[in-house]
């Protein structure tokens, strides 16, 4: 009866940690300027369901993202952030969303940037973010 008991919690353990084990640790360039940007950033990331931490560093431009792949993808991280005004490897931010930012957060623009943002392709990732109520505008 123990020896089952002891089996159980082993199983159990075993399937905590290959959860914990999909846990992606991803690393993505977004533009940003000061310490304001930093904190946007990290609050539209930190808003999706499946990110358990966000990290963006000033000086390299660089978010170091950890999120569970079956809750959330690299799509949605980044289209959160390029709502919030940023531009990131796979999405740009709008115009709107870019004039928005106050004067110390308006970063150089890529002139080369993708021009996809959340319009076409990227609609249906944009409709869902927003109602799940991660724009930190919204807050
Ligand atoms: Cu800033």
């Amino acid at each position: 009866m123990k020896t089952k008991l002891i089996s159980a919690i082993a199983v159990f353990l075993f399937i905590g940690f290959t959860v914990k084990a999909e846990n992606k640790l991803e690393k993505i360039k977004v533009k940003g300027q000061c310490d304001m940007c930093e904190n946007r950033i990290e609050t539209a990331v930190k808003s999706l369901d499946g990110v358990s931490s966000a990290q963006w560093d000033k000086s390299n431009k660089s978010l170091t993202v950890s999120y569970d792949d079956k809750k959330t993808t690299t799509q949605k991280i980044q289209t959160s952030i390029a709502m919030a005004g940023h531009d990131t490897e796979m999405f740009s931010a709008s115009e709107s969303g870019y004039d928005k930012l106050p004067d110390c957060c308006q970063y150089k623009r890529d002139e080369n940037r993708k021009k996809n943002n959340h319009h076409g392709t990227t609609e249906s990732v944009y409709k869902k973010v927003e109602k799940s109520g991660a724009c930190c505008e919204n807050k």
